[in-house]
């Protein structure tokens, strides 16, 4: 295995050591949660659960097919509750409440899987399953049911539908400003599970890195990405993330 950054970096003893207190933005994507049983968005056949992504994950696509959208999100949603969260989702967390420098974890999955192995400071940067938001006054709601085009938001009464709470294509991803900052000021980002394939996420690295971040990609193969980065760990975040939790963590105690 590589050894932690070791290099002497712009601001510190090891590179990734901005301040006394190194602070960590970790981007997590599909493939944490995929030993979980969540499955993967990009499969050889072009297919994302037997749909096409730009039908279910558009504006356009639930346009045209609402209710075939809230079929696939219900179904989704009701996944959710027969999965757990896994080694490398309870290591994140870990890092997160051992870690004694700022920490944000941006995570592009939709699941709940962070929250429930105990992550705290964490965004949702393409929005959460168990929520829906009103097509007409934006208020978003935790919402645990099955939606459809009859369900309506809790405030707006008769006028308002509801739609899942998702960023889809084409939309602006959650909270960018929060997360722009934080990559600019961040020492250590970390890259787990995701390809690298979709935009802005696929850009984080560069901008971590542009600010002096120490960058790690955690993944099971090379990604579009993968170039980008300082370095790279192989293999499933199951196994990947933990150690490298220790690594950072040990690294830390020993300073
Ligand atoms: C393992 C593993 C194991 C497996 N262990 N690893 C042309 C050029 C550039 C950009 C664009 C363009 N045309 C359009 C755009 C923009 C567009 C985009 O990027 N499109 C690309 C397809 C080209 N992006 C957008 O529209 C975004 N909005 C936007 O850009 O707004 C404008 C703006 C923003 C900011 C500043 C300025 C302007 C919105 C994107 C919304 C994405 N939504 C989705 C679906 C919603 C969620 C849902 O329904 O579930 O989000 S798409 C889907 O992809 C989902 C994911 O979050 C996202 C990323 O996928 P991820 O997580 O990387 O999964 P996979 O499957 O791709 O990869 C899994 C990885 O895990 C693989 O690498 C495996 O090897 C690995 N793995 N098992 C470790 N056990």
């Amino acid at each position: 295995m590589a050894a932690l950054p070791s290099q002497t970096g712009r601001n510190g003893a090891w590179c990734g050591m901005k301040a006394d207190y190194p602070e960590i933005v970790v981007l997590t994507g599909a493939g944490v949660s995929a030993e979980s049983g969540i499955a993967t968005f990009r499969g050889t056949d072009g297919l994302w659960e037997g749909h096409r992504i730009e039908d279910v994950a558009s504006p356009e696509g639930f346009d045209r097919k609402p209710q075939m959208v809230h079929r696939f999100y219900n179904l989704r949603r009701a996944a959710l509750r027969t999965v757990q969260p896994n080694a490398a989702h309870t290591a994140l967390a870990r890092l997160e409440a051992a870690w004694p420098g700022a920490f944000l974890l941006v995570t592009q999955n939709v699941d709940d899987l962070h929250e429930r192995a105990g992550s705290r400071r964490l965004i949702h940067m393409h929005g959460e399953l168990r929520k829906v938001r009103c097509t007409e006054c934006s208020a978003t709601w935790p919402w645990e049911e099955e939606t459809s085009t009859h369900s309506r938001c809790p405030c707006c009464g008769d006028t308002g539908t509801v739609r899942p709470d998702i960023v889809w294509f084409g939309e602006m991803p959650m909270e960018m400003d929060r997360i722009l900052a934080r990559l600019a000021t961040c020492a250590i980002f970390l890259s787990i599970g995701t390809s690298g394939q979709v935009y802005p996420a696929a850009g984080f690295v560069d901008l971590a890195a542009r600010h002096g971040a120490r960058t790690i990609e955690v993944n099971l193969a090379g990604t579009a990405t993968s170039k980008a980065f300082h370095e790279r760990r192989s293999g499933p975040a199951t196994e990947a993330v933990p150690a490298l939790v220790d690594e950072l963590l040990n690294a830390h105690r020993s300073h």
